[in-house]
Parts: structure tokens; sequence; C-alpha cells
């Protein structure tokens, strides 16, 4: 019987395919769970599960009615030049926005209140309390992206007393949020915001936006995080500006080339925070939620949110 259904392919090299497939076949018996670089039937896959699938490979399948992403990010599907032309459907937050939120919070709270310095301190084992500390009501954090992830960030950071600024395309109406669009928009985004966020996706547009202008437009006291795409970042026009104290210091999460190599000074720099590439990561219960609700919608006659290919995102 598993012999005609038609198969639900997967392909990721970092998730865990037994958990998606246990899952697949016990809410969707109708398909058969495969792995795409092993399918032998390939006329039979309708549905491809992928995270970073090798350039050529989803072209195989001429029978596929959508494609799934296993992130929120889709710009290295997109640099697929042979991508099939068919719907792509990319995970919507699904768990991933509270722990972008809660990654952003540690690295506000920790520049705000000073924690790096009394990380040294205790080093040498010298006491020296810090009492000039910025209320939080002055202190601005400015998210670059208010989408699904950026939104909800937006928010709880504002809940803890912070004012938040967003930039985005289109203008947004959130709560609390002081909504900025446009390169105008951003030049005064840029000049409030104590703390930047990029929660942008990689697109033409967006690619290398923070470089030295970008950079130079920011306060000297100001602070980056970068968890959007590494190439959203020129790291040596960052190095300069922490060289010229242009701005005060950065968290990094996503590198023009990960893993980061070992011999890349930002590892060893003292106002850069490293991590790697784990500001959130995909939980799959949740993103099985989306995938096979948006599986039965497409079966039904329906069509699910897509990424717009020409907008990138
Ligand atoms: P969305 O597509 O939901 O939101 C994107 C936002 O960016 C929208 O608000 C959009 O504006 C805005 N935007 C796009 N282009 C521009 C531009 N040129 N100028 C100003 N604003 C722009 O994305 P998500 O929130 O789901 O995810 C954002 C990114 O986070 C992902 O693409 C991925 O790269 C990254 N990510 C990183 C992870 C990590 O672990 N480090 C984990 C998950 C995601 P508008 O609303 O007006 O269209
Ligand atoms: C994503 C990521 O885009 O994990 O989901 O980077």
């Amino acid at each position: 019987m598993s012999d005609t259904l038609p198969v639900i392919g997967f392909y990721s090299p970092s998730e865990d395919q037994t958990v998606y497939k246990t899952r697949l076949e016990r809410d969707l018996p109708g398909f058969q769970f495969e792995l795409l670089e092993h399918a032998t039937k390939k006329e039979r896959v309708e549905y491809a599960l992928v995270w970073s699938p090798p350039n050529g490979l989803l072209q195989t399948f001429e029978n596929l009615k959508a494609i799934f992403v296993l992130g929120a990010g889709v710009d290295a599907l997109l640099r697929d030049p042979d991508l099939p032309e068919v719907p792509i459907v990319r995970l919507e937050d699904a768990g991933m926005a509270q722990q972008m939120a809660h990654y952003v919070i540690y690295g506000i709270l920790r520049f705000q209140r000073r924690f790096g310095i009394y990380e040294n301190l205790q080093a040498s084992k010298h006491w020296e309390p810090i009492l000039d500390i910025e209320p939080v009501e002055q202190f601005s954090v400015g998210v670059m992206g208010l989408g699904a992830i950026g939104s909800v960030v937006a928010e709880q950071v504002s809940r803890l007393g912070f004012p938040v600024l967003g930039w985005s395309t289109s203008p947004k109406e959130i709560d609390g949020i002081l909504s900025f669009c446009g390169d105008d928009g951003l030049e005064s985004f840029l000049a409030k915001a104590r703390v930047v966020i990029n929660l942008l996706p990689l697109t033409q547009t967006t690619e290398q936006l923070i470089d030295k202008d970008f950079l130079s437009r920011m306060s000297m006291d100001s602070f980056l995080i970068n968890i959007g795409r590494g190439r959203h970042l020129k790291e040596e026009d960052l190095l300069e500006a922490l060289k010229k104290k242009a701005i005060a210091g950065a968290m990094l999460d996503v590198f023009e080339r990960e893993p980061l190599p070992r011999e890349n000074q930002l590892w060893n720099h003292p106002n850069v925070i490293v991590t790697p590439h784990v500001a959130a990561i995909t939980p799959p219960e949740g993103a099985l939620d989306q995938i096979i609700g948006n599986i039965q919608l497409i079966e039904a006659g329906g069509l699910p949110s897509l990424v717009d290919r020409k907008k990138g995102y």
C-alpha cells in the first residue's frame, strides 16, 4: 500500500528526522515519509520539508505541490538557481519569537545594567559598584523588522518598560511601538536607539545594510544585536566602528561565514559577544503543527500564506 502513497520528503542537515517522521506518519497517514536525498520514486514526492537543501535537489521532483522551509528565513533556499516554481511556505514564529525575545532581553539588560563590567571585575576580585545606571524609560530599543518574530520581540521588550522603536517596509500600528520606515525613517530610528536589533530577512535590499555608513548613524553609546543573518552586516566595518568607538559593542549570533572561523577577530573582541546561531532553535512540535495544518489546507483546496519570491521574504 505504502508503495502507492504520495510522499512527504525531508531534507535537513540539522533537524532530527525521526521526530518529523513519527508525527507526520501519525497525523497524515495518507502520505509516506522519505528522505529526499534517498527518495526512490521521485515522481511521488508532493511536499518537501527542507532546511538548506543543496542547489538542484528540489528540481528533481516534478510533482511537488509545495516546499516547506523548516525555519523563518528563506534566503538560503532562494539562492538555488534551479528552484522549482512551486509555492514556498516558511515557519511563522512557531515558537521561535519567544526564544528571540529572551535572547535580546539578555543582551539589552546586560548592556543597560553593565553586567559585562562586573564579569571582568569578578575575574580580578575587585568590588566596584556602578551607581549611575540609566533608567529603562530613557533607554530606547530599536527593532529592525517587525514581522512574525520582530513584532513579538518589540512587544516583549516594551513590556519591560523600555521605549521601543520599530523599522519596517510598511508603517505598523503596534501598541507602544513607535513605527519608522524607509530611508528617512532609518536616520531618525538609528539616532534614537541605544540598542539596535536586526531582525530583517536577508534580501537584495537588506544585504550588507549594516555597513560603515549605517554604523556611523548609530550613537556612540549604542549597542548592536544581530540575530538576522551574517550577510546583513559588514564585519570589517563593525570592527572598524568598534576600534574608533563609533559604537559601544555588539552581540552577534549570525556571521558572514558559519561556523565563525577561528582566526576571526570577533571571537576575541572585548566588546563583542559571540553565539553560534542559536538565538532561536526551530521547535519541531511548533513547526509540525504549522506544516501539518498547511498541508491539510492545501489538500482541501486552500492556500497558506506564501513567501513572496520577488521581495525575498
Ligand atoms: P518576516 O518576514 O515575518 O518579517 C520581516 C520584517 O522585515 C517585516 O516587518 C518587513 O517589513 C521587514 N523588512 C523586510 N525588508 C525590509 C527593508 N528593506 N526595510 C525595512 N524593513 C524590511 O520575518 P521573521 O520575523 O519571521 O524573521 C526575520 C528573520 O530572522 C528571518 O528572515 C531570519 O533571517 C532571522 N532568524 C534568525 C534566527 C536565529 O536563530 N538567529 C532564527 C529565526 C529567524 P513589512 O512588514 O513592512 O513587510
Ligand atoms: C531561521 C534560522 O531562519 O534558524 O529559522 O536562522
